[in-house]
């Protein structure tokens, strides 16, 4: 059972006690990982503040995705530039708002950049306007060569990864190769405080989470694992679709069960995007115990082609991946147990 503090322990605290673990830490992920928490405050204080500060509606832009850009959207995206711009070992942020990485402290020009931050930075746009739950998500890989070399690497070469999910309360979940750890926001100190260590995934659950409004454009497979799942078996799931995936992953993370948006017979590649939005998310539910698929491969292992590239996804414990793969890999195999 993950284990809960008994007095508060600030994200910088954890941080810095943690890398005492790692010999050859140099404190520079340190320094990456409390940006990202810096990230978070100024994005939940736009959230909260959205409708005093007309940041509702659109920006009249199109995106790299052929999506309208909504303000929160742009506002997310610069949030996390300008949290990078004057952090020299970054040398390039990459997100789902931008058609090319933005260059911030090239090598070329003595730059010292370390590190490549890939973000989706807000998660859930449709629920923007409508004060949902919405979140950010977030990969840190190291700068191997140029930024396209190392950005289109298995999502194995991560070194670090999470989200942020401004709800009730603003969450940062975080996994380094030694997590997940989760944190919440106190408003009264302005620190993340640590809400769970080292959390685990239960083996399975009973959170279903889908846009079941496609389920007549989804390939067989994932009509065949729907099928099963809604035919009142003995899991009992219950059915929980928030439109933000952070927010139901969260809530799959701690409580088990299976998101997926898989692929469809227009659209085979799916929605999400593999390394902003996919390739994050596996590696923290990998690191709880948990797994993280297409149907048919393990997208930790899926080296992308493109920066936006697409991928059918199911992520969740570990049975229900199982059960949802072998829908893929030969058709109506026996329910989870
Ligand atoms: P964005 O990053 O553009 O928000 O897209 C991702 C997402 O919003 C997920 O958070 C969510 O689960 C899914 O797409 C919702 O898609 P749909 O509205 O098609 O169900």
């Amino acid at each position: 059972m993950d284990a809960k503090p008994s007095k508060p322990v600030t994200l910088d605290r954890f941080l810095v006690e943690r890398q005492r673990l790692f010999p050859a830490a140099t404190g520079e992920l340190t320094r990456v990982i409390t940006q990202v928490g810096l990230v978070a405050k100024i994005i939940s204080n736009h959230m909260r503040r959205a409708a005093l500060e007309g940041l509702r509606g659109l920006t009249g832009a199109v995106n790299v995705q052929n999506e309208q850009v909504k303000k929160l959207d742009e506002v997310g995206n610069s949030v996390f530039i300008e949290a990078f711009e004057y952090v020299d070992i970054v040398g390039a942020l990459v997100s789902e708002e931008m058609e090319e990485p933005c260059i911030l402290s090239p090598r070329e020009s003595g730059g010292r950049g370390k590190y490549v931050v890939l973000v989706d930075p807000i998660d859930g746009s449709s629920n923007l306007d409508v004060d949902c739950v919405v979140g950010s998500i977030f990969s840190i890989r190291e700068l191997e060569g140029t930024v396209e070399e190392s950005i289109l690497l298995e999502g194995t070469r991560q070194v670090a990864a999470g989200y942020l999910m401004y709800g009730p309360s603003t969450i940062l979940v975080y996994t380094a190769g030694d997590g997940p750890h989760s944190f919440v926001l106190d408003d009264e100190i302005g620190e993340f405080v640590l809400d769970h260590e080292t959390i685990r995934m239960p083996d399975n659950g009973t959170i279903l989470s889908a846009n079941f409004g496609n389920y007549g454009k989804w390939t067989k497979p994932a009509r065949a694992f729907a099928d099963r799942v809604m035919s009142g078996g003995p899991e009992g799931y219950s059915l929980r679709y928030s439109g933000a995936l952070v927010a139901d992953f969260h809530q799959i993370l701690h409580r088990g069960g299976l998101y997926f948006y898989p692929d469809e017979r227009e659209r085979p590649e799916g929605k999400l995007r593999l390394i902003y939005e996919c390739a994050p998310l596996a590696m923290v539910a990998e690191q709880a115990g948990g797994s993280a698929t297409t149907g048919l491969r393990r997208v930790m292992e899926i080296r992308p082609e493109r920066v936006h590239q697409r991928i059918p996804f199911a992520i969740g414990s570990r049975r229900e991946i199982e059960s949802y793969g072998a829908h893929y890999a030969s058709g109506e195999p026996p329910r989870p147990n």
